[in-house]
């Protein structure tokens, strides 16, 4: 069994980190309160007897001995937030993962099996447009350029790593050398497991993140000496877009696809907009379906740019691939929750996870909590501590049964 009251005291201390009026989470990466939400980390990592080191891009990791010659089990998550976060997305993951290793050592549970629990570097892409950074660099898939990216006041990553003390020539050698498995808890940010009144469930596959940003060059002119039909309006082509986005992506079921950041220049009261930048964000469980669906939004976007005589360009931001999770380590949770006289629900991941960067590389699989009303990615995002708490029991009865079998 886990400690319920050191996990709920874990969880609300390092919300703090980061906590706006609006009672969302600011914790974006290569920031001070990021770096603060990392010492926290590693307190309570070393409190659960855990030997801590920082890798070459950042990346928390707690480790515990296993037998000589056997590869690790690797349980990560993140602490990184959007903006406004919650307190329970990513943070409950690795909190979860520290609370089970303190158990273990608690109840002086050795397994066999190394463990590296790990809080990776800016899953999100808040900061950058460029999310999963830590988990890139730990599967040994960061490429250097992507080092490039920068943010709204044009640091690249590069440069905030540097800021904070890290070696970005170093990246390469934060890629693992040998994984037996990944394992990951994290709140489900849907509506499936309270629809069916389960606190916990087994995931089977992520759909992965197609990332783009569109830019819109029309022409800044006096917003009363310019005609309506002579017009090269920026915002009202890209209006025009962005509910296309909609309709394209209403055509497919499990598609889904949003525009969560806009730009507008000059941003005048009295100017018609000259240039304006869109995110586009379209995920698709099938990875080819979601290829085609971007396809069909580029093609519309220039069909859109013709009609009104705007120019726009598609910029690559990312593009994860949807992965499958690991059919034994799925029927090892399953296991696990049904010992709990909890009824086994699996579903799909609409969120991304660090957990895509792994499951090339090792079996993967993830654990689900329920979210009150299947709000995330705002301060309203809740989980219960019962739900909590039997989550990790989960996690801890999956970490030892896996432990078993390997
Ligand atoms: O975007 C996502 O799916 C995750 O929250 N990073
Ligand atoms: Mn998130
Ligand atoms: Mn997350």
């Amino acid at each position: 069994m886990i400690n319920r009251e050191r996990l709920e005291k874990h969880i609300e201390e390092l919300s703090q980190f980061g906590m706006q009026s609006s009672g969302g989470i600011n914790r974006f990466s290569f920031t001070e309160e990021e770096v603060r939400g990392n010492e926290y980390i590693q307190q309570c990592m070393e409190e659960a007897g855990l030997t801590v080191s920082f890798d070459a891009v950042g990346n928390v990791i707690g480790e515990l001995p296993g037998n000589e010659g056997k590869a690790p089990i690797i349980i990560g998550s993140h602490i990184d937030t959007v903006p406004h976060g919650g307190k329970f997305d990513g943070a409950l993951g690795v909190l979860a993962a520290i609370e089970v290793a303190h158990s273990l050592k608690d109840q002086g549970v050795q397994l066999t099996s190394p463990l590296k629990i790990v809080s990776f570097k800016d899953e999100e892409g808040t900061r950058f447009g460029f999310g999963l950074l830590g988990s890139r660099a730990m599967a040994g898939i960061l490429k250097e350029e992507e080092l490039e990216w920068k943010d709204d006041q044009g640091i690249s990553i590069k440069d905030a790593m540097i800021e904070v003390g890290l070696e970005p020539e170093k990246i390469n050698e934060a890629k693992v050398k040998q994984v037996a498995a990944y394992l990951e808890l994290h709140i489900e940010q849907g509506k499936v497991l309270e629809n069916e009144d389960v606190p916990v469930g087994i995931v089977t596959g992520i759909a992965g993140p197609s990332w783009k940003e569109v830019t819109v060059k029309g022409l800044s002119e006096h917003a009363g000496a310019t005609p309506m039909p002579i017009r090269q309006d920026a915002l009202v082509a890209a209006s025009e877009m962005i509910l296309n986005v909609e309709q394209i992506a209403l055509k497919y079921k499990d598609a889904v696809a949003t525009v969560g950041k806009l730009t507008v220049k000059p941003n005048g009261v009295n100017v018609i907009p000259g240039e304006v930048t869109f995110s586009l964000d379209v995920r698709d469980v099938d990875n080819e379906r979601c290829a085609k669906i971007v396809t069909e939004i580029s093609e519309m976007i220039q069909a859109v740019s013709e009609k009104r005589g705007v120019q726009s360009e598609i910029t690559e931001l990312q593009t994860v691939s949807s992965v499958q999770a690991d059919a034994k380590l799925q029927a090892i949770i399953k296991e696990a929750i049904v010992s709990k006289g909890v009824k086994p629900i699996s579903l799909v991941s609409g969120a991304g996870h660090d957990a895509m960067n792994f499951a090339s590389l090792c079996p993967m699989g993830m654990i689900f909590v329920r979210s009150k009303d299947g709000i995330s990615h705002n301060p309203l995002e809740f989980s219960s501590m019962d739900d909590c708490a039997i989550a990790t029991d989960v996690l801890y009865d999956t970490l030892i049964r896996l432990d078993q079998t390997l």
